[in-house]
């Protein structure tokens, strides 16, 4: 299936019409009780839940059907990715497991004792099961608490208690959903992915706090 956009930006995305985009994609007219805002497609647009951003194409003006790809500019240019052994991987649909810790986050400040670990979580796959915190640098890991609800294919919010002993530490969140599929770290994800996936990040986000309480981003 083709769906185009009739803004100026020409985005067209193709997807394999699987059982579950038959039975789940939306094309919607409306959200949160009144009609699409014009930033996010109105009159109408395509929701694939559990696909990436991209392929919600708003300002819907048509949906094709074929037996192929239509290898458009923007999921041959941009969603196809070129790996670590130099072949191309078509396309990137699915929005991978994913978490990121938001508070404390990179520019805050943080004081000595109790603070409160707090983040998102998500993935494409279906509801996160599990979303693990590490307070010192990835060595050991405890299950923060998940808010409900806790929905598929749709951003769950979690949270830990912390007391920050006020020693130079770093955090770190990984999430797991229904389908084990775990959130990797930079490595592991640079060595399946290669370095040109960056549309496509899911590795664990980690963030030092230096001794005066600064929360910096670093690469693990
Ligand atoms: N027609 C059209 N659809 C589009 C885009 C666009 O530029 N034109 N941007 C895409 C991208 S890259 C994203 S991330 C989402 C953003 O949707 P939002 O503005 O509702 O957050 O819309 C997608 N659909
Ligand atoms: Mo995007």
């Amino acid at each position: 299936m083709l769906a185009e956009g009739g803004d100026a930006a020409g985005v067209a995305r193709s997807v394999p019409l699987t059982q579950e985009i038959v039975d789940e994609a939306i094309i919607a007219y409306g959200q949160n009780g009144e009609p699409l805002r014009p930033a996010h497609g109105f009159p109408i647009r395509l929701i694939l839940p559990g696909f990436e951003g991209n392929l919600n194409i708003k300002w819907l003006r048509r949906l094709k059907f074929g037996d192929q790809p239509w290898m458009t500019r923007w999921e041959t240019a941009r969603y196809t990715q070129l790996l670590a052994n130099g072949k191309a991987r078509q396309f990137q649909l699915r929005m991978e497991t994913n978490s990121v810790i938001t508070s404390p986050s990179g520019t805050m400040e943080i004081k000595p004792g109790y603070n409160r670990i707090s983040g998102v979580a998500w993935s494409g796959h279906g509801k996160i099961a599990r979303v693990e915190v590490s307070t010192d640098g990835a060595r050991t890991w405890k299950n923060a608490a998940l808010n409900e609800p806790v929905l598929s294919k749709a951003q769950t919010c979690f949270q830990m208690d912390w007391t920050w002993d006020g020693k130079p530490t770093k955090i770190v969140s990984r999430s797991t959903d229904e389908n084990g599929n775990v959130q990797p770290d930079r490595n592991a994800f640079i060595a399946s992915m290669g370095t040109n996936a960056l549309f496509h990040y899911n590795a664990q986000q980690t963030w030092s706090i230096d001794e005066t309480g600064r929360v910096r981003n670093v690469l693990a």
